[in-house]
Protein backbone atom coordinates (compact mmCIF):
# COMPACT_ATOMS: atom_id res chain seq x y z
CA UNK A 1 0.00 0.00 0.00
CA UNK A 2 1.50 3.45 -1.13
CA UNK A 3 2.79 5.63 1.90
CA UNK A 4 0.27 8.40 2.75
CA UNK A 5 1.44 11.80 2.08
CA UNK A 6 1.19 14.96 3.89
CA UNK A 7 -0.83 17.49 2.51
CA UNK A 8 -2.09 19.16 5.43
CA UNK A 9 -2.02 20.73 8.92
CA UNK A 10 -5.16 21.55 10.78
CA UNK A 11 -4.52 23.35 13.69
CA UNK A 12 -6.30 23.73 17.19
CA UNK A 13 -6.43 27.12 18.31
CA UNK A 14 -6.82 27.55 22.30
CA UNK A 15 -4.65 25.87 24.13
CA UNK A 16 -2.11 24.79 20.98
CA UNK A 17 -1.38 27.76 19.31
CA UNK A 18 -1.43 30.06 22.33
CA UNK A 19 -2.26 29.57 25.99
CA UNK A 20 -5.10 31.79 25.98
CA UNK A 21 -7.56 30.03 28.02
CA UNK A 22 -6.34 31.28 32.01
CA UNK A 23 -5.31 34.51 31.25
CA UNK A 24 -7.30 35.54 28.02
CA UNK A 25 -10.91 33.60 27.80
CA UNK A 26 -11.14 33.76 31.48
CA UNK A 27 -10.14 37.06 32.37
CA UNK A 28 -12.86 38.34 29.13
CA UNK A 29 -15.44 36.04 30.64
CA UNK A 30 -15.43 37.82 33.97
CA UNK A 31 -14.90 41.71 32.22
CA UNK A 32 -18.09 40.86 30.50
CA UNK A 33 -19.87 39.42 33.53
CA UNK A 34 -19.00 42.32 35.53
CA UNK A 35 -19.78 45.19 33.07
CA UNK A 36 -23.20 43.74 32.78
CA UNK A 37 -23.45 43.77 36.45
CA UNK A 38 -23.48 40.03 37.23
CA UNK A 39 -21.73 38.63 40.61
CA UNK A 40 -20.11 35.94 38.56
CA UNK A 41 -16.74 35.35 39.05
CA UNK A 42 -14.68 32.24 37.52
CA UNK A 43 -11.31 31.46 39.34
CA UNK A 44 -8.98 29.70 37.42
CA UNK A 45 -9.63 26.34 39.69
CA UNK A 46 -13.89 26.82 37.99
CA UNK A 47 -12.63 27.25 34.77
CA UNK A 48 -10.26 24.66 34.59
CA UNK A 49 -13.86 22.29 35.42
CA UNK A 50 -15.94 24.73 32.82
CA UNK A 51 -14.15 23.77 29.93
CA UNK A 52 -15.13 20.65 30.01
CA UNK A 53 -17.62 21.82 27.73
CA UNK A 54 -16.29 23.73 24.67
CA UNK A 55 -17.98 27.15 23.53
CA UNK A 56 -18.28 29.74 25.71
CA UNK A 57 -21.74 30.09 24.86
CA UNK A 58 -22.43 26.56 25.82
CA UNK A 59 -19.70 26.85 28.97
CA UNK A 60 -21.70 29.96 30.23
CA UNK A 61 -25.28 27.28 30.68
CA UNK A 62 -23.12 24.41 31.61
CA UNK A 63 -22.27 26.85 34.95
CA UNK A 64 -25.85 28.13 35.13
CA UNK A 65 -27.06 24.10 35.42
CA UNK A 66 -24.53 23.14 37.52
CA UNK A 67 -22.62 25.98 39.33
CA UNK A 68 -24.63 29.21 39.72
CA UNK A 69 -28.36 27.21 40.14
CA UNK A 70 -29.79 29.88 42.56
CA UNK A 71 -29.67 32.49 38.91
CA UNK A 72 -32.76 33.74 37.95
CA UNK A 73 -32.83 32.79 34.47
CA UNK A 74 -34.22 35.66 32.00
CA UNK A 75 -36.97 34.25 29.78
CA UNK A 76 -35.00 34.64 26.83
CA UNK A 77 -32.02 32.99 28.28
CA UNK A 78 -29.97 32.05 24.65
CA UNK A 79 -30.45 35.89 24.14
CA UNK A 80 -29.00 36.95 27.61
CA UNK A 81 -26.36 34.35 26.91
CA UNK A 82 -25.53 35.63 23.51
CA UNK A 83 -25.65 39.20 24.11
CA UNK A 84 -22.96 38.34 27.32
CA UNK A 85 -20.60 36.11 24.63
CA UNK A 86 -20.38 39.02 22.37
CA UNK A 87 -19.51 41.13 25.41
CA UNK A 88 -16.95 38.47 26.14
CA UNK A 89 -15.50 38.42 22.97
CA UNK A 90 -15.42 42.09 22.54
CA UNK A 91 -13.19 42.13 25.93
CA UNK A 92 -11.07 38.90 24.71
CA UNK A 93 -10.08 40.76 21.49
CA UNK A 94 -9.15 44.31 23.52
CA UNK A 95 -7.19 41.51 25.39
CA UNK A 96 -5.34 39.62 22.78
CA UNK A 97 -4.51 43.11 20.95
CA UNK A 98 -2.18 43.98 24.04
CA UNK A 99 0.11 40.87 22.78
CA UNK A 100 0.05 39.31 26.44
CA UNK A 101 -0.29 36.13 25.28
CA UNK A 102 2.66 34.41 22.85
CA UNK A 103 2.33 31.56 20.19
CA UNK A 104 3.48 28.38 22.16
CA UNK A 105 7.29 27.20 21.85
CA UNK A 106 7.69 25.33 18.23
CA UNK A 107 4.33 26.76 16.72
CA UNK A 108 5.25 30.00 14.83
CA UNK A 109 8.59 27.46 13.40
CA UNK A 110 5.89 24.62 12.41
CA UNK A 111 3.83 27.19 10.57
CA UNK A 112 6.78 28.72 8.33
CA UNK A 113 8.37 25.44 7.74
CA UNK A 114 4.95 24.14 6.38
CA UNK A 115 4.26 26.92 4.17
CA UNK A 116 8.26 26.77 3.21
CA UNK A 117 7.60 22.87 1.66
CA UNK A 118 4.33 23.53 0.40
CA UNK A 119 2.23 21.71 3.22
CA UNK A 120 -1.30 23.51 3.62
CA UNK A 121 -2.38 24.90 6.75
CA UNK A 122 -5.90 25.00 8.28
CA UNK A 123 -7.49 25.55 11.68
CA UNK A 124 -10.32 23.93 13.26
CA UNK A 125 -11.65 25.65 16.48
CA UNK A 126 -14.53 26.15 18.75
CA UNK A 127 -14.07 29.65 19.75
CA UNK A 128 -14.95 32.99 17.35
CA UNK A 129 -13.50 33.63 14.46
CA UNK A 130 -12.88 36.97 15.39
CA UNK A 131 -10.64 35.92 18.41
CA UNK A 132 -8.98 33.48 15.59
CA UNK A 133 -8.52 36.68 13.28
CA UNK A 134 -6.91 38.55 16.29
CA UNK A 135 -4.39 36.28 17.86
CA UNK A 136 -3.41 35.25 14.22
CA UNK A 137 -2.74 39.44 13.50
CA UNK A 138 -1.18 40.18 16.90
CA UNK A 139 1.26 37.06 16.56
CA UNK A 140 1.87 36.94 13.22
CA UNK A 141 1.02 39.56 11.44
CA UNK A 142 -2.48 40.79 9.72
CA UNK A 143 -0.89 38.58 6.33
CA UNK A 144 -0.85 35.33 8.64
CA UNK A 145 -4.72 35.14 7.97
CA UNK A 146 -3.97 34.10 4.24
CA UNK A 147 -1.75 31.27 5.50
CA UNK A 148 -4.38 29.47 6.41
CA UNK A 149 -6.56 27.85 3.38
CA UNK A 150 -9.38 26.99 5.84
CA UNK A 151 -10.67 28.60 9.51
CA UNK A 152 -13.08 26.28 10.57
CA UNK A 153 -14.50 28.24 13.88
CA UNK A 154 -17.22 28.61 16.40
CA UNK A 155 -20.57 28.25 15.02
CA UNK A 156 -19.93 27.50 11.91
CA UNK A 157 -20.71 23.83 12.63
CA UNK A 158 -23.67 23.12 14.83
CA UNK A 159 -22.21 20.19 16.98
CA UNK A 160 -18.58 21.98 18.51
CA UNK A 161 -15.89 19.55 19.76
CA UNK A 162 -15.57 16.77 20.91
CA UNK A 163 -17.99 16.02 18.21
CA UNK A 164 -15.70 15.97 14.98
CA UNK A 165 -18.25 18.16 12.25
CA UNK A 166 -15.20 20.79 12.47
CA UNK A 167 -12.77 18.69 11.41
CA UNK A 168 -15.09 17.39 9.25
CA UNK A 169 -15.40 20.44 7.68
CA UNK A 170 -12.52 21.87 7.47
CA UNK A 171 -11.45 18.20 5.73
CA UNK A 172 -14.36 19.28 3.13
CA UNK A 173 -12.79 22.99 2.49
CA UNK A 174 -9.36 21.81 1.53
CA UNK A 175 -10.84 18.72 -0.35
CA UNK A 176 -8.47 16.52 1.42
CA UNK A 177 -9.27 12.87 3.21
CA UNK A 178 -7.96 12.38 6.87
CA UNK A 179 -5.44 10.59 6.01
CA UNK A 180 -3.34 13.35 4.18
CA UNK A 181 -3.27 15.37 7.10
CA UNK A 182 -2.50 15.88 10.35
CA UNK A 183 -4.18 17.59 13.53
CA UNK A 184 -2.71 19.68 16.46
CA UNK A 185 -4.37 19.57 19.87
CA UNK A 186 -4.41 19.93 23.48
CA UNK A 187 -7.56 18.59 25.16
CA UNK A 188 -9.12 15.53 25.45
CA UNK A 189 -12.01 16.99 23.52
CA UNK A 190 -10.25 18.24 21.01
CA UNK A 191 -8.72 14.69 20.31
CA UNK A 192 -11.88 12.93 20.25
CA UNK A 193 -12.81 15.68 17.75
CA UNK A 194 -9.65 14.72 15.23
CA UNK A 195 -9.88 11.17 15.80
CA UNK A 196 -13.65 11.09 15.45
CA UNK A 197 -12.50 12.60 11.75
CA UNK A 198 -10.05 9.84 11.18
CA UNK A 199 -7.28 12.20 11.98
CA UNK A 200 -4.05 11.55 13.29
CA UNK A 201 -3.25 13.62 15.95
CA UNK A 202 -0.35 15.43 18.15
CA UNK A 203 -0.83 16.64 21.25
CA UNK A 204 0.62 19.27 23.12
CA UNK A 205 -0.18 19.27 26.91
CA UNK A 206 -1.03 22.74 28.65
CA UNK A 207 -1.91 23.27 32.63
CA UNK A 208 -5.18 22.61 32.46
CA UNK A 209 -5.16 19.46 29.97
CA UNK A 210 -2.16 17.40 31.37
CA UNK A 211 -5.01 15.52 33.39
CA UNK A 212 -6.89 14.74 30.30
CA UNK A 213 -7.27 11.25 28.70
CA UNK A 214 -4.88 11.09 25.30
CA UNK A 215 -5.54 7.74 24.26
CA UNK A 216 -4.93 7.23 20.55
CA UNK A 217 -3.24 10.08 19.85
CA UNK A 218 0.13 9.75 17.47
CA UNK A 219 1.98 11.95 19.87
CA UNK A 220 1.48 13.41 23.17
CA UNK A 221 4.24 16.39 24.29
CA UNK A 222 4.62 18.62 26.81
CA UNK A 223 5.24 21.56 23.51
CA UNK A 224 6.42 20.99 19.84
CA UNK A 225 9.94 21.90 20.82
CA UNK A 226 12.87 24.53 19.38
CA UNK A 227 15.93 23.28 17.92
CA UNK A 228 17.19 25.10 20.74
CA UNK A 229 14.11 24.08 23.31
CA UNK A 230 14.08 20.27 23.37
CA UNK A 231 10.54 19.30 24.18
CA UNK A 232 9.58 15.98 25.87
CA UNK A 233 7.45 13.34 24.44
CA UNK A 234 4.78 11.67 27.13
CA UNK A 235 3.72 9.01 24.40
CA UNK A 236 3.82 7.43 21.70
CA UNK A 237 5.99 8.31 18.33
CA UNK A 238 9.00 9.81 19.12
CA UNK A 239 10.82 12.32 16.64
CA UNK A 240 14.07 12.04 15.42
CA UNK A 241 14.63 15.51 16.72
CA UNK A 242 13.74 16.93 19.93
CA UNK A 243 11.12 19.15 18.53
CA UNK A 244 8.48 18.22 16.28
CA UNK A 245 9.22 19.60 12.18
CA UNK A 246 7.69 18.67 9.06
CA UNK A 247 9.98 15.75 8.37
CA UNK A 248 8.55 14.50 11.83
CA UNK A 249 4.92 15.13 10.83
CA UNK A 250 5.77 13.21 7.53
CA UNK A 251 6.83 10.38 9.62
CA UNK A 252 3.62 10.26 11.23
CA UNK A 253 1.46 10.10 8.71
CA UNK A 254 3.77 7.51 6.58
CA UNK A 255 3.76 5.27 9.60
C1 LIG B 1 -11.52 26.32 23.03
C2 LIG B 1 -12.92 26.55 23.39
C3 LIG B 1 -13.50 27.91 23.20
C4 LIG B 1 -12.78 28.91 24.10
C5 LIG B 1 -13.64 30.15 24.34
O1 LIG B 1 -11.52 26.21 21.64
O2 LIG B 1 -13.58 25.63 23.80
O3 LIG B 1 -14.86 27.84 23.56
O4 LIG B 1 -12.58 28.33 25.37
O5 LIG B 1 -13.92 30.75 23.11
P1 LIG B 1 -10.40 25.30 20.86
P2 LIG B 1 -15.43 31.19 22.76
O6 LIG B 1 -9.54 24.57 21.89
O7 LIG B 1 -11.22 24.36 20.00
O8 LIG B 1 -9.59 26.29 20.06
O9 LIG B 1 -15.94 31.91 23.97
O10 LIG B 1 -15.29 32.06 21.55
O11 LIG B 1 -16.16 29.89 22.51
MG1 LIG C 1 -7.85 23.62 22.35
Amino acid sequence: MAENVLKALIFDVDGTIADTERDGHRVAFNLAFKETGLDWSWSVELYGKLLSVTGGKERMKYYLDNYNTDFKKPDDLSGFIAELHQLKTRHYTELMTKGDIPLRAGVERLLVEARQQGVRLAISTTTTPKNVEVLLSQTLGAKSLAWFDVIAAGDIVSSKKPAPDIYDYALKELGLDASECLALEDSHNGLVSSLGANLKTIVTINEYTDDDDFAGAAMVLNHLGEPNKSNTCLSGFSCRNSYVDIDCCRAIIAG
